[in-house]
């Protein structure tokens, strides 16, 4: 655009104003020029305002967009971290009860720790004294069957002897009346045999095939109430099937009878005279 044609458009844009106004620019004509040279000056100084005015505007909405976009960056990143912040808080609280809870384990623990290690102390005291006892044990044992075996060899020589459960039996080589034969086992600090148990019976029956032997057993006090040597009554019985049967009335003496497949007892006179067995409680 030439200047002569932008200040025509200046004087055209003035006179609208000034029609707009009520002014009629033909009516003052004679003033027209002089005013027109003043007014191209203002109009040139407007339009430079005006561009400076713009551009600051420009500036300052960039400003304000960029401020904007700053502020929110800044928010996103502010609930960002206070999110982070939270969980973090979180699991330093449940890390702290965690904790917490495990120094409480540690301490039962150790308590516990503690208890064992005196039980273990007591156990191995303990254990130190039942080792000893053992070993006193083990030498009265030895001390036992030393003794027991001297008894077999020289005490009660010539005899058979057998041991059942914690007695030592021998039969007799000699025959002697029931009297007799049950002083022989006294003198020998022993009893004619008694016998408890069907095992104990067997047992005894077994050691010869064929053999009679008196028993500690009489009713020689009462006629009819059968009695071993220590006193007891007589519970439990190997009478042969018909025994006792008092024959001639006077068998007040009790015998065992062993043959094969038979371990039974007869009543038999006393004052006969057969082998007989004695019985030695051996010391435990
Ligand atoms: C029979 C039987 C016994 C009795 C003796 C006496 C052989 O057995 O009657 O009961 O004691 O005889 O010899
Ligand atoms: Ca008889």
């Amino acid at each position: 655009m030439k200047r002569g044609e932008r200040v025509e458009r200046v004087v055209d844009i003035y006179e609208s104003v000034d029609a707009f106004r009520g002014y009629n620019p033909h009516v003052q004509k004679e003033d027209t020029d002089t005013k027109r040279n003043v007014q191209t000056h203002h109009t040139e100084k407007g339009t430079a305002w005006s561009r400076c005015y713009r551009v600051t505007a420009v500036c300052v909405v960039l400003l304000c967009v960029l401020l904007l976009t700053a502020i929110t960056l800044l928010w996103i990143k502010y609930n960002n971290l206070k999110t982070e912040n939270n969980h973090l808080q979180n699991s330093y609280n449940n890390l702290t009860t965690e904790k917490k809870e495990l120094q409480t384990n540690y301490n039962n623990l150790t308590l516990e720790k503690k208890k064992l290690q005196t039980s273990y102390n007591n156990m191995t005291v303990e254990n130190d004294q039942l080792q000893a006892i053992n070993k006193n044990l083990t030498v009265e044992r030895d001390q036992f069957r030393k003794e027991r075996n001297g008894y077999l060899r020289t005490f009660w020589e010539k005899r058979k002897c057998f041991c059942f459960s914690a007695s030592l039996y021998c039969m007799s080589t000699e025959i002697k009346n029931w009297t007799e034969s049950r002083q022989d086992c006294r003198n020998k600090g022993s009893e004619l045999v008694i016998i408890n148990s069907k095992e104990e019976q067997e047992f005894i029956g077994k050691q010869q095939a064929n053999f009679k032997a008196w028993i500690g057993l009489s009713d020689r006090d009462t006629d009819g109430e059968w009695k071993w040597v220590d006193g007891t009554t007589l519970t439990t019985e190997f009478w042969n099937k018909g025994e006792p049967n008092d024959a001639g009335g006077d068998e007040d003496c009790a015998e065992f009878y062993s043959a094969p497949k038979v371990n039974v007892w007869n009543d038999y006179k006393c004052s006969l005279k057969q082998h007989w067995i004695c019985e030695k409680h051996l010391s435990q």
